[in-house]
């Protein structure tokens, strides 16, 4: 039987102890960036792949308009009415669900109330998205109790609003897009412009390695919306030279270097990662489908550099995870993933390469910080969808 199916069992159990009726299961994963960091939010491109750790949700509908969830890992319940809905979060793990839940109503939908037990293994904390994973099975499941379609652009947008307007962070696309619609075997290259994709396979003997560095720098939050405040700083400043642009992907790097000095440095060079890195994951995508893993990991390594000195946004445990990872036998390419300030890299590895890869990148990186490095190598898996309950049950 699947560990899927194991899993979602285990919290069908638990919602019928708990509400003493039969719940449906959904499931959304959390996910790897290949690359294309920070982009998303200035309308550009990215390549994620989507994880086999995901966020399940067991629901039914009640009779009445109230949400109630279990959290089974923080052992905790939260109640929320639909009809009072509350302008701002209770700053805990519940923003995401009632979050959703008020962007799903202020969308136009009428959702019912609904019984709700959530269970995860998507890594917290550590740059993999458990929060789109959350909210984006959410979504899926109060559609699924109110028997509304699960449109997965549009619930992957209502993550992101969730996100936005509830818990304050200001996200792009990227997370709660891939949670939604990812596709198995492939990364996705998202166009955060016209919100279409298109999957790139991930060919039979490379894998996506993932290394959690275990560590979280402070202020994360904070140090991801000043770096947004600064790419919209540099579009209101480039405006006055480029005409009606709206976003950084309307910038070319030949535009950024004529209009350099129209620009604070550091300014300039936070729009600098966004515009070559743009260009770097048309080029992976390129490379991924022609075969050409070198190819695919330069544009990963020159991301890293990019990330490291203009964007700012690694740190030197990350960057001795990419780096170290860079130089052993059957690596491609390695690079920092996801938001930044610590969490994971990922690397492009040649399977028969995983094993020894991650025995030296753990024991390396013990000994030059004292710390555990966990790797998972990631299987990409679908985005947002029902489990199967029944599936592989003796007849
Ligand atoms: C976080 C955000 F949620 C994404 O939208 C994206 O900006 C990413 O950081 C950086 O690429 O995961």
């Amino acid at each position: 039987m699947s560990r899927l199916t194991v899993q979602a069992r285990d919290v069908a159990q638990e919602f019928g102890q708990r509400f003493g009726r039969a719940p449906v299961v959904s499931r959304a994963p959390g996910r790897v960036n290949v690359i294309g960091e920070h982009t998303d939010y200035n309308d550009g491109f990215v390549m994620p792949a989507a994880l086999d750790f995901a966020t399940l949700v067991a629901a039914a509908p009640r009779p009445d308009r109230r949400v109630r969830v279990y959290s089974m890992f923080m052992d905790a319940t939260r109640d929320f009415d639909l009809d009072k809905p509350e302008p701002t979060g209770r700053h805990d793990w519940s923003d995401y669900v009632f979050g959703v839940a008020t962007m799903l109503e202020e969308s136009g939908l009428r959702l019912k109330g609904a019984d709700l037990v959530v269970w995860s293994d998507v890594p917290l904390g550590a740059g993999l998205s458990s929060s789109a994973a959350l909210e984006v099975s959410v979504a899926h499941a109060l559609l699924a109790a109110a028997g509304l379609a699960f449109e997965p652009v549009a619930a992957a947008k209502v993550g992101q609003r969730a996100e936005n307007e509830f818990v304050g962070m200001r996200c792009g696309i990227m997370d709660q897009y891939i949670a939604a619609c990812g596709v198995a075997g492939h990364a996705l290259l998202i166009d955060c412009r016209s919100l279409e994709s298109r999957p790139v396979p991930i060919a039979p003997n490379l894998r996506l390695v993932i290394a959690n560095s275990n560590v979280r720098h402070q202020h994360a939050g904070g140090e991801y919306n000043d770096r947004r405040a600064a790419c919209e700083d540099g579009v209101r400043l480039l405006k006055h030279h480029l005409g009606p642009i709206t976003a950084l992907r309307d910038v070319t790097p030949a535009d950024l270097e004529r209009h350099r000095r129209a620009l604070p440095d550091l300014v300039y060079r936070r729009c600098r990662h966004i515009v070559t890195e743009n260009a770097r994951v048309l080029e992976a995508e390129r490379a991924l489908k022609a075969g050409d893993f070198k190819g695919c990991g330069a544009a990963m390594n020159a991301s890293q550099v990019s990330m490291r000195d203009d964007f700012q946004i690694t740190c030197p445990e990350i960057d001795f995870l990419a780096d170290f990872a860079q130089g052993l036998a059957g690596v491609y390419g390695s690079r920092m993933t996801g938001g930044g300030f610590g969490g994971c890299t990922v690397s492009l590895v040649e399977a028969r390469a995983v094993d020894a890869m991650s025995t030296a990148l753990v024991d390396a990186y013990r000994v030059t910080f004292g710390l555990n490095a966990e790797v998972f190598v990631c299987s990409p898996s679908e985005g947002a969808g029902f489990v199967d309950l029944e599936r592989d049950r003796p007849a």
